[in-house]
């Protein structure tokens, strides 16, 4: 895996929608702007996350709306917000805080 210039990542950090988006985004390896199951996965592995591969399944079920097996837009990042909070219990809250 790469090595990111990047602050560490930990379940309890508080962070900002727009830093989880630029955080998820370091994880999109192919750089085409949207996340794919395998790039969740890195992203959680990178939490140290238990059963991230299940867990990334689990996340892009309840995100990939249109079913296309990538998170590509903002309504499906908004679901895994929502997701990362409930079930990772990651800290994540809106920009205007
Ligand atoms: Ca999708």
């Amino acid at each position: 895996m790469a090595i990111m210039n990047c602050l560490q990542v930990h379940p309890s950090y508080e962070m900002t929608v727009d830093e989880f988006k630029a955080w998820l985004h370091r994880f999109d390896n192919d750089h085409d702007g949207r996340i794919s199951r395998e790039e969740l996965e890195d992203a959680l592995y990178s939490l140290r996350t238990w059963f991230a591969w299940w867990k990334a399944r689990q996340g892009m079920k309840g995100a990939d709306t249109n079913k296309n097996g990538l998170i590509d837009n903002n309504k499906e990042i908004e679901k895994l917000i929502v997701y990362a909070q409930q079930r990772l219990h990651m800290k994540i809250c809106q920009n205007d805080w």
